[in-house]
């Protein structure tokens, strides 16, 4: 893993859970948007085609003219949402930015990759899975699941292992509410949470270094907590592709991580599930990864975060003080109580 800064990449110096070479190609980026669309249900014979010459000079960087193309973002949808208790006082990162800056590894490994390439994705219909420890495996529509409750405004803060922060807005209900419905046995322990893992519509899925599918988990009392949502939109929109679509969870207390996107598949479990960053590196990314001010990445200082919102000069967001549980202590601490959290992180 490598932490690059902002001469390398045009990420504003942040450090980047990236797993593989500085000089990974993304063929997304330097390929003509047509030829590579022609191509990317077959990408190895796409590239064996361009043949030794083709693929130096793609490594160089030399193609001329092949500019990113900026691909069509899918329409939004806009939501009935009521309101909530959870909010937060302080700058709601602008929609724009939420919706430009991500971390999706499936669709690129830069900021700016997912809202680039995760078009290529399709998102109805869409199918959710349950399996696992449950009284009878199911599989539903993700449009039942989202008419299944009121979809609520709660404003969150978003803290991202590699500390940067936004303040978003986002729409979905309780997960606990989804639980209930489809009755897990006395014996689950877990829950784990899978991404779609589709090399037709995620053509880069299998160069950010990331195992697919994005795997994801919590204990159940973490699950069941009200604050742990089930995620369909954002900003009074149904989400973006790049932002998970058409369904994900968002864990406000932990780092962004724990928040898997475009989930197909809950499964139940009486044992810690496997998780995608935790296996690539336990000593970086724990199972637990609840944002902590005291406990540091072993490269870079969890003190401090910096904040993406319209305030202040882009390229250097404002700083805050990371909170304990990403300010969400009193909601949150007491599940953890007489656990070593620096043990434990
Ligand atoms: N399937 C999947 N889910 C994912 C990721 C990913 O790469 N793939 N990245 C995680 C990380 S590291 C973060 S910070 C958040 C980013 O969510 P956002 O792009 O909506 O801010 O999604 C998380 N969920
Ligand atoms: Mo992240």
């Amino acid at each position: 893993m490598y932490e690059l800064t902002a001469d390398r990449r045009s990420n504003g110096g942040e450090k980047v859970m990236l797993i593989g070479k500085a000089s990974d190609i993304r063929s997304s980026e330097i390929t003509p948007k047509g030829v590579y669309e022609a191509f990317h249900s077959d990408r190895r014979s796409f590239l064996s085609g361009m043949g030794a010459i083709g693929a130096t000079a793609m490594a160089a960087g030399l193609l001329p003219g092949m500019a990113h193309a900026a691909a069509a973002d899918a329409p939004l949808t806009k939501l009935t949402t009521v309101p909530s208790k959870y909010k937060v006082d302080e700058t709601v990162t602008p929609e724009a930015k939420a919706q430009s800056y991500n971390n999706y590894y499936e669709f690129g490994t830069d900021k700016s990759d997912p809202k680039s390439n995760a078009h290529t994705m399709h998102t109805r219909p869409w199918t959710v899975a349950v399996t696992g420890l449950v009284k009878e495996p199911k599989a539903f529509d993700v449009d039942t699941l989202m008419k299944y409750r009121p979809l609520e405004d709660r404003t969150y803060r978003f803290r991202c292992v590699e500390a940067w922060s936004m303040v978003i807005p986002w729409n979905g209900y309780s997960l606990s509410e989804f639980i209930k419905a489809v009755n897990p046995l006395p014996s689950a322990k877990y829950v784990q949470f899978l991404s779609l893992a589709d090399r037709k519509q995620m053509p880069l899925i299998g160069d950010s270094g990331i195992n697919p599918p994005y795997s994801e988990a919590l204990r159940m009392d973490e699950a069941m907590n009200p604050l742990t949502l089930l995620t369909f939109g954002s900003y009074g929109e149904t989400l973006a592709n790049q932002q998970g679509a058409p369904m994900r969870i968002i864990v406000p207390w932990k780092y962004g991580f724990k928040s898997a996107k475009s989930i197909v598949r809950v499964n139940f479990t009486d044992q810690q599930p496997h998780t995608t960053w935790n296996d690539l590196s336990s000593i970086e990314y724990g199972f637990y990864s609840n944002v902590n001010p005291s406990v540091d990445h072993p490269r870079w200082s969890q003190a401090s975060e910096r904040r993406l919102d319209s305030a202040g000069n882009p390229l250097f967001p404002k700083r805050v003080k990371t909170l304990p549980f990403n300010g969400y202590a009193n909601e949150v601490a007491s599940m953890y109580q007489g656990m070593d959290l620096k043990k434990n992180f």
